[in-house]
């Protein structure tokens, strides 16, 4: 999954290289060893509304994965943007009686100002209309052209100008409508440009028969092989009716279909993130890509059909995860979305409860790879009963405990090995499941221990030791190992409660807490995962009391 760095030129391969499938064990074992790069990208977002929890929902998923490999040590690149050609901007551009340019100028804002506010730590933020990007697009397609992997035709079909998408006759929803957005659809006739996907049906089929984790997870991926083996036709590559877009630089009449240029961006962005700096060498191809199934079809078959006529390599993983859903009042669940206007509103929930309670609710209450519905009901009980009743007061009491107990000083003794023995392997399990993006399940890990420390609080009951002055050691052990399980849940939950884990840490001793921004935090010993082991640090040191981590909102 995660490749050893390379370095050289910008190579153009003419297929895709074999990965051996290394799994599990031996390739945590690999990364802890030496630097990998990892390169992981969200979707990039339209600009024809705001951002929503939905967009806020698989860019924290990337962050917190993101963030995990920095504390193993790799070289990451977490790339997110925006959108902005094409018939959905152009239209609501029109409906809102501004330029394209205009609306995507103020909703592109406001996704970038998304990202600090969810506590997400991408490397860059790439947007479509940057000329850099047109720029690059234009060399890559050209070469696709030159290639021989394009001709112009008729195209006649029902198009959806939401989904900037030709629906096929099975997609259709009744009465000719798009099945995710319910409106009808445009019955459109022009002359386009059209890209042979279906001369790449032999290759996609060699590449899920020899890839198996291609498309994770395996559901999505079935549904994407059976896509490709129903056969595949050639798509539109090209509009003519619309200027809003990147110039089809051998027919400047023609703009390229949105999707051409915004899948592009993933390898784009690389040329030009880091000014001057062509990183491509280092960090293509994309270890993960990743989206809601919505835009699977995009991405499994089209994407590496792209690549492979472009002689780029291909991402190692798609990672699709499912919709964010919500009751109506009738108790149907529908998919959230800004078009059926049924959103959780991530930002009133952050003023309220803070950025780590909703970035914690998120992946624990809904399976990252299923669908799963969110409320605030759930969003309370969950604050109240876990991050408060269960983490919250574990930290608070821990440190009260070596306060009052010990001045403060965590014993220097050794830890329980009955404790250590509920601890041991952890770290590999947690580092294993986030390397197959499984971060529910690694979060579910984790929380275990939460659970089981909070169970050693009271068979212990550290207040009775304290009575009994010959039972000193023991009190000792107690508070030690205590302080031990904490500090290691408390690195492991750094990716996805950044700033409690940070406040936690800096209460502990362990790192600097100026009350900003969480930044990146690369290199700090205190987060590097191979210290989240149990018993890796001695006693000794001194701890501070903390406020609740989770109060009761005013
Ligand atoms: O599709 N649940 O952009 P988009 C979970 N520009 N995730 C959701 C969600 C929900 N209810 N609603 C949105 C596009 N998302 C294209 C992508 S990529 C080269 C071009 C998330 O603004 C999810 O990641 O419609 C989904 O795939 C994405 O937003 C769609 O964003």
């Amino acid at each position: 999954m995660l490749r050893e760095r390379q370095r050289g030129g910008f190579e153009f391969t003419p297929g895709y290289r074999d990965v051996p499938a290394a799994r599990g064990a031996g390739r945590v074992a690999a990364s802890l060893e030496r630097r990998m790069a990892f390169y992981i990208t969200t979707p990039i977002y339209y600009v024809n509304a705001a951002p929503h929890l939905g967009h806020a929902y698989t860019t924290i998923g990337a962050d917190i994965l993101a963030r995990h490999m920095r504390q193993r040590g790799e070289d990451v690149f977490f790339l997110t943007g925006t959108d902005e050609h094409g018939e959905p901007v152009a239209q609501a551009a029109e409906r809102e009686g501004v330029s394209p340019r205009e609306l995507a100028d103020r909703n592109a804002q406001r996704f970038r100002d998304l990202m600090p506010r969810i506590d997400v730590s991408n490397d860059y933020f790439i947007r479509t209309s940057d000329p850099r990007h047109k720029k690059r697009v234009q060399e890559i397609m050209q070469r696709v052209h030159d290639n021989g992997h394009v001709y112009k035709g008729i195209y006649e079909g029902w198009y959806c100008p939401r989904c900037a998408d030709f629906k096929t006759e099975n997609e259709l929803g009744p009465g000719n409508t798009c099945p995710i957005h319910k409106i009808p659809l445009d019955k459109e006739r022009e002359e386009n440009w059209f890209f042979r996907l279906s001369s790449f049906q032999e290759p996609l089929e060699r590449l899920y028969a020899e890839q198996a984790d291609f498309v994770m997870p395996r559901q999505r991926f079935n549904e994407a092989l059976s896509f490709i083996t129903s056969g595949l036709n050639d798509v539109s590559l090209s509009r003519a009716k619309i200027r809003w877009g990147v110039e089809v630089p051998w027919d400047p009449e023609h703009v390229f279909y949105v999707w051409f240029d915004a899948l592009l961006n993933y390898v784009t962005a690389l040329g030009f993130a880091h000014d001057g700096k062509d990183e491509t060498a280092e960090f293509w191809p994309a270890t993960y890509h990743v989206m809601a199934k919505d835009i699977l079809k995009f991405h499994a078959v089209i994407w590496p059909a792209l690549l492979l006529a472009a002689g780029l390599e291909l991402p190692r993983h798609l990672f699709i995860h499912g919709y964010l859903l919500m009751k109506d009042a009738s108790g149907e669940e529908h998919k959230m979305s800004k078009s059926l206007g049924n959103v959780l509103d991530p930002f009133a929930v952050m003023d309220t409860f803070g950025t780590d309670a909703l970035r914690y609710y998120c992946f624990r209450e809904v399976s990252f790879g299923q669908d799963g519905s969110v409320s605030t009901a759930t969003f309370g009980d969950r604050y109240e009963s876990e991050l408060a009743n269960e983490f919250g007061n574990l930290a608070s009491r821990t440190l009260a405990m070596i306060g009052r107990y010990r001045d403060g000083v965590v014993p220097e003794v050794d830890v329980d090995p009955a404790l250590a023995d509920d601890f041991e392997g952890l770290t590999d399990e947690v580092s294993e499941l986030l390397d197959r993006a499984e971060i529910t399940q690694a979060l579910e890990r984790i929380w275990q221990r939460v659970r089981r420390l909070n169970r050693y609080v009271e068979e212990r009951a550290p207040w009775q030791l304290a009575k009994e002055p010959d039972r000193a050691e023991e009190l000792d052990v107690t508070l030690r190992s205590l302080a031990e399980g904490l500090r290691v849940v408390t690195v492991l939950l750094w990716a996805y409660i950044p700033q409690t884990a940070r406040r936690l840490l800096a209460a502990m001793g362990r790192l600097e807490d100026d009350g900003g921004p969480t930044p990146r935090e690369t290199g700090v010993p205190a987060l590097e995962i191979a210290g989240a082991r149990f018993g890796a640090e001695p006693g000794g040191f001194e701890v501070q009391r903390v406020p609740p981590l989770f109060p009761k909102p005013q």
